[in-house]
């Protein structure tokens, strides 16, 4: 699995998107992403995924440090990546938002991100630009 820490162009703010399934986690804002199909990196997956979610395409940089095991078979990482094309639209989300480091960290401080994806918010906010 591949999620996406997707910068916007001042660098100053990323792409959340608000799951609208699984029940458990309907609601939650996450990095979006997906699952790579076999024989696909995870920077196609990444590409091919946030197309089909949000039709944006970006360009995919490094790791995040941290990776997340969801079960025994499937881990959980993220890339650093910005857009290079499209405005991010919820074709499959509730909805998607833009947010800075003090917003991320509230909204992570007050449970509206997917248990996952709380691991990032260190290293998220230390490589956001100020506003
Ligand atoms: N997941 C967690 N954080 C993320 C993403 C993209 C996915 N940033 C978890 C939620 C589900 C599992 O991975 O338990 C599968 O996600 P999906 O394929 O339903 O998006
Ligand atoms: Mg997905």
């Amino acid at each position: 699995m591949v999620a996406g820490a997707i910068l916007d162009s001042s660098g100053t703010r990323i792409l959340l998107a608000r799951r609208a399934r699984p029940a458990e986690l309907a609601g939650l804002w996450e990095l979006p992403g997906g699952k790579a199909e076999v024989g696909e990196t995870d920077e196609e997956a990444l590409r091919r995924e946030v197309a089909e979610e949000l039709g944006i395409d970006v360009g995919v940089e490094c790791e995040l440090r941290e990776r997340v095991a969801l079960s025994d078979e499937l881990v959980l990482i993220a890339r650093w990546a910005h857009v290079i094309a499209g405005e991010p639209a919820a074709r499959e989300h509730q909805a998607v938002r833009w947010v800075g480091a003090e917003e991320l960290s509230t909204m992570c401080e007050q449970g509206y991100l997917v248990p996952a994806d709380a691991v990032w918010v260190p290293e998220l906010v230390a490589r956001l630009r100020p506003a």
